[in-house]
């Protein structure tokens, strides 16, 4: 039976979906194009599987091939990110971090992380998710001459309020983390050091980009980022953490743990230890770099006036535009991506200053500085109001056509 013939309803969104991911530029920082053996494994027959616990010591029979799944997950993560311990069931990446601070923390103690509108994320602290309500939180803001972070002022936070936790890792910061730096923080308050790498976590598998460890005590990461994988998290620590992390996990977060998606992430972390892969995440840095250019030589202020990762972070009031009106300009004519909180923004979130801009997506295109060059101006034109839609339109469509996606996908 034919999933068209029991739900053409449900079907005909897929296909539509797999339509516009084909024929739209993704620029969304956070969003990849998984491969299809990562879709197969994640489409598979071991959703039906309930397996709580951890390989070799489950609370269910007939584990014997999810086990092998898992024991391959975590063995890739290790050797990926040269961690001591890897747990590969966390969801999603919030999940990753609530048991990363359940796993050195207690209900009220303090972290100190970087605030939601300067590039940190929901489960960063803020108040609107279970991390700032669940504990006391202390947010750490850019510097607004550098618009990069200011060590000097995160140590000295960290020394006056001695948080549990320090809380490195952001979703909308364009440049180089300095483990070392956010360790002497963690140092000065006695607190544990969490890295959130979620978006760079493909450009650290790569050596582009420093490890969080040994200075971090945990990592977190999603695999579907600049990884390019399965949707979900991982958690990974020293190994002197390992049982609080486990237990973090499950029981105390999670239940059965999703072994379908943990095979997505097997074949993820296996795609991640490949030298194609490598090239890709430099690859990724050097489009970045170019379509930063282009955007800066035509008027556009950039956050911290460039790149050195896989996102750039706009001002578009510096061309006459808000977020939300280059969100929708940009989606009219084919240009994924999205609105963005700039740091120190005096907008509201709904329609902010600024718009995150990545280049992972038309990467695994295998899209070069070339179309960074053309797509640059194309995002200035349209900003500007100076090409007509259609002709940007025309395009967007020529350039998806000349870099296709998912050719032999069947559905
Ligand atoms: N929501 C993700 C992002 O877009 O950056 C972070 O989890």
């Amino acid at each position: 039976m034919k999933l068209d013939e029991i739900d053409p309803e449900v079907n005909k969104a897929i296909k539509n979906e797999i339509n516009r991911q084909k024929n739209q530029l993704e620029m969304i920082a956070s969003e990849n194009f998984a491969s299809e053996a990562v879709l197969k494994a994640q489409g598979c027959v071991m959703t039906n599987k309930y397996a709580e616990g951890l390989p070799g010591n489950r609370y269910y029979g007939g584990c014997e091939y999810v086990d092998i799944v898992e024991e391959l997950a975590i063995k890739r993560a290790k050797k990926v990110f040269n961690a001591e311990h890897v747990n590969v069931q966390p969801h999603s990446g919030s999940q990753a971090n609530m048991a990363a601070y359940f796993s050195v923390m207690d209900e009220g103690d303090t972290i100190l992380g970087p605030k939601l509108s300067h590039g940190g994320h929901l489960s960063h602290g803020s108040p609107y998710s279970f991390s700032g309500q669940l504990f006391n939180t202390i947010q750490y803001e850019i510097d607004p001459e550098t618009e990069r972070w200011n060590h000097d002022q995160i140590i000295e936070l960290a020394e006056e309020n001695k948080p549990d936790v320090v809380l490195t890792g952001y979703s909308a910061y364009p440049r180089e983390i300095d483990f070392s730096a956010f360790k002497e923080a963690a140092d000065a308050a006695g607190a544990y050091l969490i890295a959130d790498i979620a978006h760079i976590a493909g450009l650290v598998a790569a050596g582009e980009h420093e490890n969080p460890f040994p200075e971090a005590d945990i990592v977190t990461t999603t695999t579907h980022k600049t990884l390019r994988g399965a949707r979900g998290g991982v958690i990974m620590s020293k190994k002197e953490l390992a049982e609080d992390v486990d237990f973090s996990v499950f029981p105390w977060m999670q239940g059965g743990p999703l072994m379908h998606v943990i095979a997505g992430k097997a074949v993820t972390f296996k795609e991640a230890l490949t030298q194609s892969f490598e090239e890709y995440q430099k690859q990724i840095v050097r489009n970045a770099k170019a379509l930063a250019s282009v955007l800066k030589e035509n008027g556009l202020k950039l956050m911290s006036g460039g790149t050195d990762n896989h996102l750039i972070l706009a001002d578009v009031t510096s061309v006459g535009r808000t977020g939300k009106e280059a969100e929708d300009l940009l989606h009219d004519v084919g240009i994924t991506l999205n609105k963005n909180m700039i740091p120190f923004d005096d907008r509201k979130a709904e329609d902010p200053s600024g718009i995150r801009i990545g280049t992972p997506a038309l990467t695994t295109r295998g899209m070069k500085e070339e179309e960074m060059q053309e797509i640059g101006e194309m995002i200035i034109s349209v900003l500007k109001g100076k090409e007509s839609k259609n002709k940007v339109s025309e395009r967007v469509e020529e350039l998806c056509e000349e870099f296709p996606l998912y050719e032999d996908l069947e559905w």
